[in-house]
């Protein structure tokens, strides 16, 4: 089995990273729920390093890719999605959103050309252009697998009316990686020649435990129906090496007594489901045998509280 960790510690050992046009810096991924914010990153990095779910509000906190080589070093801080929410979790989302891009050298604005432009990402690109930014602003055009030409000129013509000083306006497909050469080229333009800020041999800020929880969320997300995922939480109780094995224990939270047993489907069979698919994905991740052991608990209401948020990191 190969290892994400020794594959990349393989390729970083031949960067010469004492070169002085080395380019550091990083690029703020923005935009609504869906549009494959996390599929870009991913697609860049060659790692799951964030889930992907069909469902919108998938990723919850500011992750961090690095995408390291010969020139340059990208860190991809990925954002939850920009949206309108009540609930305190929706809140801290969006706050987390801003910050990053606050923070970034470079945002990349996405929005997702297989459906017609709306009025929340024109909302989006207007407070993004609106000059309390001053950083460049590459506008990223995704799933042009799922759009065409005729479809595709007249939207960038808009986006252009709409953001007429950003850098750039690049068409892509996240899923198929094509044109993601090109954007990275244009990201790379815009960064600071400086040294590598992180280790050129990882791939993310995430522990191994942090991502353990959230490749168990992934799973949940998948299997869940309706509003159900969006009030789950993953909490890692224990995450140990015994023998060349990791022992991982995790509790999936629900918000109500109710989502309980749907967690748990009949005879346990969704939870056992859940335990496969997230395990298959981490012993491919960690290249290792992993024994991976489901709890679900009720917390009420726990996306309201916000001592509960901080403890999850959230
Ligand atoms: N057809 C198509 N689907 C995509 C593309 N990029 C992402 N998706 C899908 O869009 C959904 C949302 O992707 P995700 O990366 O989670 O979006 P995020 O919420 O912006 O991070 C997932 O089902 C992805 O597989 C693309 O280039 N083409
Ligand atoms: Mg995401």
């Amino acid at each position: 089995m190969t290892n994400a960790i020794d594959k990349f510690l393989a390729k970083a050992e031949n960067y010469d990273t004492g070169n002085e046009k080395y380019r550091c810096g990083s690029v703020a991924l923005l935009g609504r729920p869906n549009v494959g914010k996390s599929t870009l990153m991913n697609k860049i990095i060659g790692e799951k390093v964030a889930i992907v779910t069909p469902k919108p509000q998938t990723t919850r906190q500011r992750i961090l890719g690095i995408h390291s080589d010969e020139e340059q070093q990208i860190i991809f801080i990925d954002t939850p999605g920009i949206h309108k929410g009540s609930k305190q979790l929706n809140r801290n989302m969006v706050k987390v959103a801003y910050a990053a891009a606050e923070e970034a050298d470079v945002l990349c604005i996405m929005q997702d050309v297989s459906k017609p432009m709306d009025r929340g990402t024109q909302v989006l690109i207007e407070r993004f252009s609106d000059g309390r930014l001053t950083q460049p602003r590459i506008h990223v055009l995704n799933k042009i697998d799922q759009s065409n030409k005729d479809r595709l000129l007249p939207r960038l013509q808009e986006i252009q009316e709409l953001d007429p000083t950003a850098a750039a306006y690049v068409p892509i497909s996240a899923r198929k990686g094509a044109q993601v050469g090109s954007l990275l080229k244009e990201i790379a333009k815009h960064l600071p020649t400086q040294q590598p800020l992180y280790d050129p041999t990882w791939f993310t800020d995430q522990s191994q435990k942090q991502m353990a929880g959230e490749y168990v969320r992934e799973q949940v997300f998948l299997a869940m129906y309706q509003e159900i995922p969006f009030q789950t939480a993953v909490e890692i109780e224990e995450f140990i090496e015994v023998d060349n094995k990791i022992e991982i224990s995790a509790v999936i939270l629900v918000g109500t007594e109710r989502h309980k047993p749907m967690i748990i489907g009949k005879n346990g069979d969704l939870m056992k489901h859940i335990g496969i698919k997230a395990r298959e994905g981490l012993e491919k991740l960690l290249g290792r045998q992993v024994n991976l052991k489901l709890w679900v608990r009720v917390q009420k209401d726990w996306f309201e509280k916000q001592h509960i948020l901080q403890d999850l990191g959230l």
